[in-house]
């Protein structure tokens, strides 16, 4: 069910006002910290009086940047991240003070050791598992040490009120994420999942948060009235696909919008660009410090091991989202999740009883036709 064509651009617009907001923001002596990943505490950073601002890199030509340095066979994520901050494209990386990291996969953490050559780079070191005392204590040990760093960057201290209250807003901006993500509960569905993604993802790039959640809130209520007053009691004949694997924010073009293209409904994702860390809240009644620790621990990737409970979250979305079939997208030459693809597939097929389809790619275009027919194939056959 598409919609609102036009929004089909917000987000390389909004990204593009975004460079002048932060380059605004900076004159009027703000602080940026540049995250990579869904560990990144938030509430932190926004306790620290500062700015988090997502520097994952999208682009295919800042991958062919990176290249000059990282070898060629390496997740493109990490290549086009790299690639925005050696060619200075990148206003987001130019105008962050700190640059925050965290060892998940392996490609990351030694990118960060590069990074580290032109900026101020922290890492966190983040336990491999989640169930063990020590994992939890381990990972508290890293939380302190950011309030820290942070502290002593910004000259600024991190009190246990502006923390609880930082975890306050965050919790909000979730809910407010998963509301409009659930979206894709109702059936027909009254947004494209391409839309969905763009307008999280550019979300981001919003400086003014208040105004961006509250226009997320309208647009969520809008889109609740059309489906009352238009779609529900309709039936619509397009398969409902659930993404889950890498973060689709670089092939959103070649794989979400394609799907729809080819007459299916994206109506979830269980991935870092969708619900994934959104779902669970922190918890506003414990220590702050515990509270974010527990919250962040528990944040199901691949780079986990094991990582169990992303199979329990996959299973509760499909039923609540009532999907046909499971599209994994993995970024090439990413391990962990090609790897845990294997018992993925065995778990949507064998446990879901639900079509599956495998699909590795990159950032560039040479890969469309075959992802077009491959993708074709399997909506066919829902
Ligand atoms: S919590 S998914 S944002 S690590 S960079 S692991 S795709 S090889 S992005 Fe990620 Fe945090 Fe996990 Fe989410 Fe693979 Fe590429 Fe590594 Fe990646």
């Amino acid at each position: 069910m598409l919609d609102l064509p036009e929004r089909f651009d917000e987000y390389e617009e909004t990204r593009r006002e975004g460079f002048l907001r932060v380059k605004e923001l900076k004159e009027k002596g703000a602080n940026i910290v540049g995250v990579f990943c869904t560990y990144s505490p938030y509430e932190l950073i926004y306790a620290a009086g500062a700015y988090p601002i997502s520097l994952c890199g999208t682009d295919n030509v800042s991958v062919q940047a990176a290249q000059a340095h990282l070898p060629e066979n390496l997740c493109p994520l990490i290549k086009s991240s790299y690639g925005n901050a050696i060619s200075e494209t990148c206003p987001y990386f130019y105008f962050s003070d700190l640059i925050l990291g965290e060892t998940t996969c392996d490609g990351k953490k030694k990118m960060y050791e590069l990074l580290g050559k032109i900026k101020d780079v922290h890492v966190m070191h983040l336990s491999q598992g989640q169930s063990k005392k020590h994992d939890f204590l381990y990972w508290r040990e890293e939380m302190l040490e950011f309030k820290r760093v942070l502290e002593k960057k910004f000259n600024v201290e991190i009190t246990e009120e502006k923390l609880r209250e930082a975890i306050k807003t965050r919790n909000r901006e979730r809910k407010i994420m998963v509301d409009f993500y659930e979206l894709g509960k109702l059936n027909p569905i009254p947004i494209s999942g391409f839309e969905m993604n763009t307008t999280i993802e550019a979300i981001q790039y919003r400086f003014d948060r208040e105004e961006a959640y509250a226009e997320l809130e309208e647009r969520t209520k809008e889109l609740r009235e059309k489906y009352e007053r238009e779609l529900k009691g309709t039936k619509s004949n397009r398969p409902r696909i659930l993404i889950t694997g890498c973060p689709t924010g670089g092939v959103r073009h070649k794989v979400i919008k394609q799907i729809e293209d080819l007459g299916a409904d994206v109506v979830a994702f269980e991935n870092c660009s969708g619900v994934k860390e959104k779902k669970m809240l922190v918890d506003e009644n414990k220590d702050p410090i515990d509270a974010l620790t527990d919250k962040y621990l528990n944040v199901n990737c691949s780079v986990m091991t094991p990582n169990t409970n992303r199979l329990k979250d996959i299973g509760e979305m499909i039923d609540e989202y009532q999907v046909d079939g499971v599209v994994e997208v993995v970024l090439q030459a990413c391990h962990t999740y090609s790897i845990e693809a294997y018992t993925v597939k065995n778990y949507v097929r064998k446990e879901k009883n639900k079509p599956y389809l495998y699909i590795e790619t990159d950032y560039s275009e040479f890969d469309t036709g075959q992802l077009n027919t491959r993708l074709n194939a399997f909506i066919e056959i829902l």
